[in-house]
């Protein structure tokens, strides 16, 4: 007999939900930075333990959108909650709640799900802070389950999965059995080179970073990658390509590693710099960079 369930990871951006999945996981399949609104499309992990399969779909943090991608974003995080059968919620010890975690937790207590709190980040917030938090938020709204944590440390971790599968349902596997992420080869790829130029550039050149490949060939244990990244303004092209080139140039070097690693092959990676002003507020580039509800 067959289990499965569906486990939709929300919060405010930056309140640590990808780090949580890949902890989850065991294995970094979403990038991750000290940067907010790193995460911009649905990422599934799926967890498979002989009989039992968990899907987690991490989403982009809630927000309030300034732009199509910030719209984007927000409807992704829509469409994730609709099939999920529980709901962890994300937050940041010790930190008041935003509007917009206000008006998710409103609503997801309401819901069919099952609601989950996961209090993230413990290891910043003293005991006292964190038990009067606990105290003030559970209060407020219901929740299945409350559950402190330090995803980044792995601490409670163990703790969040063992209360999930006490809600697994008998049901036929979504996915294979040997399958841990659902994103093409491709995304992966123009993810983790859009991590290292979150965490490698200052500010908001970031937030106009998309990266395509535009070529991807696998051959005898070598990847060879060509890639575009794309930014908003010629000053922006200036800086990621940097001094020499040399910031293009760390750029590859520590997205090489990455992959290298992931896929334990050789990496190529040849890096061009574009720009394409106000794409985050075009449609047509927006769906030109993977970023498209309607698929
Ligand atoms: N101190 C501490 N930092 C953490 C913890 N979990 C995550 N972080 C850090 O918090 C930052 C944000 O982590 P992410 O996992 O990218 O957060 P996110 O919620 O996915 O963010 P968005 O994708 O932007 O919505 C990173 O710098 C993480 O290293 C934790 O348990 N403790
Ligand atoms: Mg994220």
């Amino acid at each position: 007999m067959t289990r499965s369930l569906f486990v939709m990871i929300t919060g405010k951006p930056n309140a640590g939900k990808s780090t949580l999945l890949n902890a989850l996981l065991g294995e970094k399949i979403a990038i991750v930075s000290a940067k907010p609104q790193t995460t911009r499309n649905n990422i599934t992990g799926i967890l498979t333990e002989g009989e039992d399969q968990i899907v987690f779909i991490d989403t982009p943090g809630l927000h309030r959108p300034k732009t199509l991608l910030g719209e984007y974003m927000m409807k992704s995080v829509g469409n994730a909650s609709e099939g999920a059968d529980v709901i962890m919620f994300v937050t940041e010890a010790g930190k008041k709640l935003t509007v917009a975690e206000r008006d998710a937790l409103k609503k997801y207590s309401a819901g069919d799900n099952l609601l989950f709190l996961i209090i993230n980040k413990v290891d910043t917030c003293d005991k006292g802070r964190l038990a009067e938090y606990i105290g003030d938020i559970a209060n407020e709204y219901d929740f299945d389950c409350v559950i402190p944590i330090s995803a980044m440390k792995k601490d409670g971790t163990d703790i969040v999965l063992k209360e999930l599968k006490k809600h697994l349902v008998e049901s036929p596997h979504f996915f294979p059995d040997d399958v841990m992420t659902d994103q093409p080869e491709k995304q992966i790829f123009a993810e983790i080179i859009r991590e290292k130029a979150l965490r490698l550039l200052s500010d908001e050149i970031p937030h106009g970073v998309a990266v395509v490949i535009e070529e991807l060939k696998d051959e005898n244990d070598v990847i060879r990658v060509r890639a575009e990244i794309f930014c908003e303004r010629e000053s922006h092209k200036g800086i990621i390509i940097g001094k020499n080139g040399e910031m293009l140039k760390k750029i590859g070097s520590y997205a090489r590693e990455d992959a290298e690693e992931l896929f334990g092959a050789k990496v190529y990676m040849d890096l061009w710099v574009k720009i394409k002003e106000n794409w985050r507020d075009s449609r047509a580039q927006l769906s030109n960079f993977g970023y498209n509800n309607e698929e």
